[in-house]
Order: structure tokens, then sequence, then C-alpha cells
């Protein structure tokens, strides 16, 4: 088992979040809301407008995300989706966390405001204007930024 903290497609409500409860991709299970340590930008990007975490921490915001458990059969699918380590690389970021979810109820339920350790999609092997692009707190492919990402399907 291992945790992954989510910012991206891959949150509820957005366009990746159902590979991740497609059970012949491996199990997940939602643990907390959270927002990294530090800042990192998070940006949206190239042709398909997919959004990145760039290894830059100290700027930008501190993002908004999710963390699941994941067994390793879906660690090695989003290891897989995530097209590592060319386009992502799995790094480890320091999150605190906002909320934890209801089946953490009990005698050592950890407080909100607890920093925990999770996995992340970041990256570093990103084109060199890409820190100068308007980073975002916490993304929404809906947003009112209009960059309407391409799903893996849509994409030529
Ligand atoms: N999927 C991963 C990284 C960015 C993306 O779209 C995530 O949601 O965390």
């Amino acid at each position: 088992m291992a945790r992954v903290f989510v910012y991206g497609t891959l949150k509820k409500g957005q366009p990746n979040y159902f590979r991740m409860f497609d059970i012949n991709n491996g199990k997940a299970e939602f643990i907390a809301s959270a927002f990294t340590k530090h800042k990192f930008p998070l940006v949206i990007a190239g042709k398909y407008n997919i959004p990145f975490l760039l290894n830059l921490p100290g700027q930008g915001h501190r993002v908004h995300g999710e963390i699941y458990e994941v067994d390793n059969q879906m660690l090695k699918f989003l290891d897989d989706f995530e097209s590592i380590p060319t386009m992502y690389q799995r790094t480890t970021v320091e999150v605190e966390v906002k909320e934890w979810a209801r089946k953490m109820d009990g005698e050592d339920r950890p407080s909100p405001g607890s920093i925990t350790e999770a996995f992340v999609y970041s990256t570093t092997t990103y084109q060199p204007d890409w820190p100068s692009l308007p980073s975002y707190e916490s993304y929404d492919c809906y947003g009112d930024h209009n960059l309407q990402y391409a799903t893996r399907e849509a994409r030529d």
C-alpha cells in the first residue's frame, strides 16, 4: 500500500478520477483532503492543457489536492498512466491535512493540520517557459482559465 497526493485530473470530479476506481487498474481509497506544506507552481501547459506541478518548491501556491491509499497494482497503473519518468516523476511531498475521511474516525484519528508524506506526480522535465505560466492553487479543468483538458482518448 502507498499514499498518493493527487492535485490534477485524478481528483474527485475531474476527468481521470474514474480511472482510480476502475477495479481493473487496482484499488484506491480516499484518505484525506490536503494541501502541500510548501508552495509549488501548478501550471496548465502544452498542447493538451495538462496540469503539472513543477518541482520548484517555494514558488507558486500551496497546492490543494486529495490523498488516496492505493495498492501496488494501482500505483503501477498510475506510474504508467502518468508516463513516468518522461512526463512526470513520482516524488515524495509533505502535505498538511485539511480533513480526514470518515473511515479514519477512531482513537488514533490524526488531527487536521497534521503533516504527512505522500507520493506525488510532479515534474522537472518541463519547458523553459512553464515556470512563468499562471499558477493555480487548486486545479479545476472546468475553471475560468478556458484551457480545456484534452483527455487521453481525444488526443491525436
Ligand atoms: N494527474 C495527476 C498529476 C496531474 C494529473 O492530471 C494528478 O491528478 O495528481
